[in-house]
């Protein structure tokens, strides 16, 4: 059987992804492969469409500056790093338990690592850190691509440990709480990823998507979509509003958790899982979905991204 190292560099790793794009309303969704290949004269990942012919390039004409390049594990396997960043108390730890509760449901195979980091309070520490796999290469039995999701540690005393876990970021989950109170803590919370990150958060050469949480608060109480808008730009985070609207995602860790117990404990075992065992992805109520989309539409805008800078590059 080959190794990890040869199977990829032998471009053996296929992935077939969906892309769902939405412009100006109207949403349309295609897949695409892609495969995914090691560069044999770096470190970095090499992904490109399959219909086109590979051809070597070195790193630095692959514009990769702005992107870290991605490592790879001791077995060989190319990693990224996915960030939540936003004030405690916004949901931080309770999404990311939602994420890794559903990936363990449906593909148990590609959840490697589960660490919470919390003091007596339930306030994060230092991390939270989930390892997930994306699909399998059969020669290898090695997921094709792993990614380690964060959280960091919202407490205003905690701003170190922010930093270090902001480095080398492939991929930002931004939570904002709706609850109205809290526009200030959401506000300094932006004003600092901004001052880490500066402006490939507003031009989007780090993708990022925006979790609005908390939206089972009263409707007076909390803020909409189109304020955290108003919070972009006072907070000099981000004025491409434009790009921004695409990226935020309204949800209730709350709900998702109460639907995800109420679908266990409601249905029988074989209406919800296939022939293995695994929770079916159709039966994701829709309030986990949201929990959960801003991390896959990460993976998925990581994947495009190294895409395109290889053609961009060619
Ligand atoms: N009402 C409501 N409460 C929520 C929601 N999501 C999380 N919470 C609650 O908010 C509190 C804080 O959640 P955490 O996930 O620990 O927050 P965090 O962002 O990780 O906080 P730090 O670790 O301090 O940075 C907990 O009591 C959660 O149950 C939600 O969607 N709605
Ligand atoms: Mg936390």
């Amino acid at each position: 059987m080959k190794d990890a190292n040869s199977a990829l560099t032998e471009g053996l790793g296929l992935l077939a992804i969906s892309l769902k794009l939405t412009i100006r309303g109207y949403t349309s969704t295609t897949r695409a492969r892609v495969a995914l290949q090691f560069c044999p004269h770096s470190d970095c990942l090499r992904a490109e469409d399959s219909s086109v012919r590979h051809s070597c390039i070195e790193k630095e004409n692959l514009g990769l500056s702005a992107f870290p390049p991605l490592k790879r594990d001791h077995e060989g396997v190319p990693t990224c790093k996915i960030v939540f960043w936003g004030p405690t108390m916004a949901g931080k730890t309770t999404a990311l338990t939602i994420f890794k509760v559903l990936k363990t449901l449906e593909d148990p195979d590609n959840v490697f690592k589960w660490l919470k980091l919390e003091d007596p309070t339930g306030r994060t520490l230092f991390f939270d850190q989930g390892i997930f796999g994306v699909g399998r290469d059969t020669s290898t039995g090695l997921p094709y691509l792993k990614y380690h999701v964060f959280t960091v540690p919202g407490q205003d005393r905690h701003s170190a440990q922010r930093k270090v876990i902001l480095q080398g970021v492939h991929g930002l989950v931004v939570v904002i709480d709706s609850e109205m109170s809290r526009w200030d803590e959401n506000k300094s919370s932006l004003v600092e990823v901004n001052e880490l990150i500066g402006d490939r958060f507003s031009n989007a050469t780090l993708p990022y998507q925006i979790l609005l949480n908390k939206m089972d608060l009263p409707k007076d109480e909390r803020i909409s979509s189109l304020e955290v808008g108003k919070l972009l730009v006072e907070s000099g985070a981000n004025e491409n509003l434009r790009d921004a609207a695409v990226r935020i995602v309204e949800s209730s860790c709350l709900s998702a958790r109460n639907d995800l117990k109420e679908l266990l404990a409601s249905k029988s075992r074989e209406d919800i899982t296939d022939e293995n065992g695994r929770l079916k992805k159709n039966m994701r109520p829709p309030s986990v979905k949201r929990v959960v989309q801003p991390v896959e539409a990460l993976i998925r805008e990581i994947l495009i991204q190294i895409m395109k800078q290889q053609r961009f590059g060619s």
